[in-house]
């Protein structure tokens, strides 16, 4: 296919409630999406780059200004483009996966919708509807946590994970175990800690737990594998998982045994089968991660999620967790599942009215317009 254009379009969508992690609060989503239109038909993708560089370094706005000057010319200038040459054509620049994913997103789905394949079975899945568990943010007092939680579960949430920092850890956690007993219940620690906390996060070990997420920073890997000599709660990693190599030598050196994948994080879908596929052939179970996405986003995790080595629930809520009313057909849960779609590439249809009065800013670039690639 020849990609013909690209329009970037920012929309503002507000959340049901805040939702805070140790790097900060957020109330509403500024979300980059793109509409490809390609020689064989139009495609969507996401971008799951927040507002600042908090999760990682990438933001949003630094996301459309790579997309504009370095990537889409890349696919601009091949006639033959197919969404598995995106992430070797963007190879020369580095970094960037989350701007580089949402470009594949689109580029698949145009793709697929064209031959009538569902994303699904494209990526090789092997469900029908996927598990879902839910994250919850850190919450002003315990009551509240208690309060949120209930909810989830009545809601039929089949795993719970919470946010947690130093100074909202153990009791926290403690406090959920003395209320709702043995469900499963797992914590996302965003990179707040450090390896002198690790006799500190080993009374985590008490409440059996199905793992603690990314305690360490990104790039302390030896880290985490001294600290999962220390620790019995399983190590999972998510921010130090940039790539399938990555996930290879983090298993290598024993610093995780259960992996969290993200498309954006590694730049791609197709990079993250391969992530799901290496963890698969090292016996290490990985679950879907979430970026807060509208359906679009979540279409394609849900697609990922229904993979064979997704053995537990993924922060893969329904629609009505994050947003009142979400950009396409919403995922709703039936008995603490959600439907893979089965339509053409993500399967689902973007309303587009709504996207027009969430719309804050349009970009449009063109293939004919594109700046003609220097060598370098
Ligand atoms: O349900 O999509 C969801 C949110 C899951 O906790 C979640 N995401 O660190 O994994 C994370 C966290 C996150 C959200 C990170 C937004 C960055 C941005």
């Amino acid at each position: 296919m020849r990609l013909e254009s690209v329009e970037l379009r920012r929309i503002r969508l507000p959340l049901v409630a805040p939702f805070t992690t140790s790097f900060g609060t957020e109330a509403e989503r500024d979300i980059l999406l793109v509409h490809a239109t390609t020689s064989v038909g139009e495609g969507w993708g996401e971008c799951v780059a927040g507002a600042s560089p908090l999760y990682s370094s990438e933001y949003v706005d630094g996301a459309q200004d790579v997309i504009r000057r370095e990537l889409l010319p890349r696919l601009f200038a091949v006639e033959l483009l197919g969404a598995a040459d995106v992430a070797e054509l963007l190879r020369p620049v580095h970094g960037h996966p989350m701007a580089k994913a949402c470009l594949e997103m689109a580029v698949l789905d145009a793709e697929l919708r064209a031959r009538g394949e569902p994303l699904a079975r494209h990526l090789g899945a092997v469900r029908e509807a996927v598990d879902c568990g839910v994250s919850v943010g850190i919450q002003p007092s315990i009551g509240q946590l208690l309060e949120v939680v209930e909810k989830y579960l009545a809601q039929g949430y089949r795993r719970i994970k919470i946010k947690i920092e130093p100074g909202w850890d153990v009791e926290p956690v403690r406090a959920i175990r003395e209320r709702f007993g043995s469900i499963p219940l797992q914590v996302d620690a965003n990179t707040a800690y450090r390896t002198a906390d690790a006799r500190h996060l080993a009374q985590l070990d008490a409440f059996d737990l199905l793992l603690i997420e990314q305690p360490l920073p990104e790039d302390d890997v030896p880290g985490h594998a001294r600290l999962a000599a220390m620790v019995r709660t399983p190590i999972c990693l998510d921010e130090s998982i940039t790539s399938a190599r990555a996930a290879a030598q983090a298993i290598a050196l024993g610093a995780c045994s259960v992996v969290n994948v993200k498309p954006g994080r590694v730049g791609g879908y197709l990079e993250a089968r391969r992530v799901h596929d290496v963890c698969q052939a090292h016996g290490v179970p990985v679950w879907m991660g979430g970026m807060l996405e509208t359906g679009l986003g979540r279409a394609g995790n849900v697609a990922l999620a229904a993979l064979p080595g997704f053995t537990l629930p993924g922060d893969t809520s329904a629609s009505d967790r994050y947003f009142h009313r979400d950009i396409t057909e919403p995922f709703v849960m039936h008995e603490g599942r959600l439907r893979v779609p089965a339509g053409p590439g993500l399967g689902v249809t973007v309303d587009l009215d709504l996207v027009e009065a969430l719309t804050t800013s349009v970009e449009r670039l063109e293939r004919e317009r594109s700046p003609v690639l220097q060598k370098r």
